[in-house]
């Protein structure tokens, strides 16, 4: 790892409005006296009723709950919108950026933000949608995306986002999992060129998914779509009808906000629940400090809204915060490895936000699809998602930032809300793969296996040791899984299910999961919902799913297979295993290989010895470690001889 050593460049410095000793005292002030210092940084937002109450929380069994500024009351949708319509109604809020380069962007302002989402609200309410119900998005990144998400912040409803790239079976599993009886989709999705059917998903998903009443089509495309009558209603047609003006509803500060469904290590995946006040705040206080974000500027988090880091930094942090945020509807590399870049100077973007993953593709592509770009707006770089490995890193701040750009490396999970690890341009030297350090508020710990708190340089797992605003609160419809997930590893702190190293300046280096998470291309799988997937397939007996290396996605998905008795491995069924994964889950669950197992290494009371399936997928098998408590040996021998790769 390198450590080679960044320091905060002279123009940053100069500006910067928090320095490295003021990023100490804010640490320090934080987590000395968290009361006063959570409820001054509350005046950032605009409360219906301003709190007394700051974090209120306990991690311990017998008492345990999480509640951020209980007793106030807000609404997000008014906080990101309406507080700003007096000072910056005629700013860009949201900048649209289409598949096709040859087709032009579009804009709205806060103004037209607000004229839209009270639309969108209203259309909700007419089909009877009311605060506290749940209402599934399966949408493209298009503006309505955006729009949807505010409305329901607007009436009280909790959304539920399903990334487009996720089968119907997927999608039912979430549907049904919340009991959403409304979902909100478009004709078709457009993505690198190629169409996407999402209406023709959500009608696939209708016989697993009773609960669904409503769809609400949104005309994306234009494309041919079945309309189903007395289900199915046009979002146009709905949005003709009702009025442009909608009353935000205020909310209790722990009133739940939305739903994200994530992968876990165990079962299906878990819906994440975030509630209103502590999420907002979160959120608005990151994206200010860590991408130093001023009125005014271009800012553009390369994401999908279908995870977490679109609601937290395209949507909700930016809004917040009144910026002009870029949501683009495409791929990096389509029509070629130019286009980020492209869409970087026609927009004129300052802040780019994007994931290890797509950095090294385009990496890989060579540095002219760079070059023949000015990229002189950018003025920083961020990245998610992953480690970021040191040749990335310098490509990213040598080749695309020209030397110039610092790059903010944020730690972060879906159930942290926003960014806790993360540098800030103005204070913080970098390192090459380090996330830095923690924001205000947040005190991780390294502890190892039994728990003890590891002091100084060390390594270890990564716990947080209290609460902060941007929490998850629960898991949908299990607080008890939500309990046993996350706090009962290590008993009174938040586990991340990260492994972690501290060096001797105090700066953190994320080294990957250390349970049976799988990060492909920035996105969580758990092994268990692949493994899940492959056994519904009537060929398959039992299946074991890992890891292994891969230079674009960072890692890739390894599955050994033992067929039911009878049945031939071939080449040909390697390839309908692939597929039926990708069918049953979509195509970022499709296993990079698949090895079929005639046996698969078991300890004798029949659990999977993963450590020694691990090896075998990186290719390292000189050292496996001890086997003799495996209840059969040979079928090591049998898995090595036969490794795919
Ligand atoms: C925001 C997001 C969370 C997991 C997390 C960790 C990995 C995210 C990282 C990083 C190293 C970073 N991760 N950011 N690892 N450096 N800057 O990605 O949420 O999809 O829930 O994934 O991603 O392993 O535990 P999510």
């Amino acid at each position: 790892m390198s450590e080679s050593l960044y320091p905060v460049p002279e123009a940053w410095a100069n500006r910067a409005r928090v320095d490295a000793a003021g990023y100490a005292r804010l640490h320090g002030r934080s987590l000395a006296d968290p009361g006063s210092f959570w409820l001054e940084q509350a005046k950032r937002l605009e409360w219906v009723k301003r709190p007394e109450l700051a974090g209120d929380w306990s991690f311990d069994e017998a008492d345990f709950h999480i509640r951020w500024f209980a007793d106030g009351k807000l609404n997000v949708s008014a906080n990101c919108i309406d507080r700003h319509l007096a000072t910056r109604g005629n700013d860009v809020a949201i900048l649209w950026e289409p598949d096709a380069p040859d087709e032009p962007s579009r804009s709205y302002t806060y103004r037209q933000l607000h004229a839209e989402v009270c639309r969108f609200a209203n259309v909700l309410k007419a089909q009877g949608v009311a605060k506290g119900d749940r209402v599934t998005v399966y949408l493209p990144m298009i503006p309505e995306a955006a729009f949807a998400l505010l409305a329901c912040a607007r009436i009280g409803a909790v959304h539920s986002v399903v990334f487009g790239g996720f089968s119907p079976e997927a999608l039912a599993g979430r549907i049904t999992d919340c009991d959403s009886k409304i979902v909100i989709t478009a004709d078709e999705g457009r993505r690198g060129g190629k169409k996407v059917p999402l209406k023709a998903n959500v009608d696939a998903a209708q016989q697993h998914a009773p609960a669904m009443q409503t769809v609400i089509v949104v005309k994306a495309t234009g494309g041919d779509v079945a309309m189903q009558p007395g289900r199915d209603i046009w979002y146009h047609e709905a949005a003709a009808q009702v009025s442009a003006v909608c009353p935000p509803e205020p909310m209790g500060a722990e009133d739940p906000l939305f739903l994200l469904y994530t992968s876990g290590s165990t079962g299906k995946p878990k819906g994440v629940l975030h509630t209103s006040a502590g999420y907002l705040l979160w959120v608005s206080y990151t994206h200010e400090l860590v991408f130093d974000y001023r009125p005014g500027q271009v800012y553009w988090c390369a994401a999908d809204i279908g995870w977490v880091t679109g609601h937290s930094y395209i949507v909700y942090g930016p809004l917040a915060n009144g910026a002009t945020t870029l949501m683009y509807e495409g791929v990096p590399n389509w029509p070629d490895a130019s286009r980020i870049w492209q869409v970087v100077d026609r927009h004129k973007v300052e802040i780019l936000y994007t994931a290890p993953t797509a950095l090294r593709a385009l990496m890989a592509e060579g540095d002219e699809f760079v070059a023949k770009t000015s990229r002189e707006s950018l003025r920083l770089l961020g990245t998610v998602g992953e480690p970021i490995n040191p040749e990335a890193w310098r490509w990213y701040h040598d080749v695309v930032g020209a030397g110039r750009c610092p790059i903010v490396d944020t730690w972060w999970q879906t159930e942290t809300g926003g960014a806790l690890i993360a540098p800030l341009p103005g204070a913080t030297a970098l390192k090459p793969g380090s996330a830095t350090l923690p924001l205000p508020g947040v005190d991780p710990q390294l502890v190892d296996a039994e728990g003890e708190v590891l002091h100084g340089a060390t390594e270890g797992n990564l716990c947080i040791a209290r609460s902060w605003p941007g929490q998850m609160r629960t898991v949908w419809g299990d607080h008890a899984r939500f309990f046993q997930t996350y706090f009962t590893t290590y008993r009174g702190k938040y586990f991340t299910g990260d492994g972690c190293r501290r060096d001797a300046d105090g700066y953190y280096w994320i080294t990957g999961r250390v349970d049976d998470v799988i990060n492909v291309s920035g996105h969580r799988m758990g092994t268990a919902e692949v493994e899940s997937a492959l056994v519904l397939h009537p060929k398959v007996a039992e299946a074991a799913v890992v890891g292994m290396p891969h230079a674009i996605k960072g890692q890739g998905i390894y599955a050994y297979v033992t067929l039911n008795s009878g049945e031939e491995p071939s080449d040909d069924l390697r390839k309908v295993l692939r597929d039926w994964v990708r069918q049953e889950i979509g195509p970022i669950a499709t296993p990079d290989a698949v090895q079929f197992a005639p046996g698969l290494p078991k300890t004798r009371s029949g659990k999977i010895m993963r450590r020694i399936l691990r090896k075998i997928a990186e290719g390292d098998v000189s050292s496996l470690g001890d086997t003799s408590t495996l209840a059969d040996p040979a079928v090591v021998d049998n898995l090595v001889a036969n490794r795919v790769g």
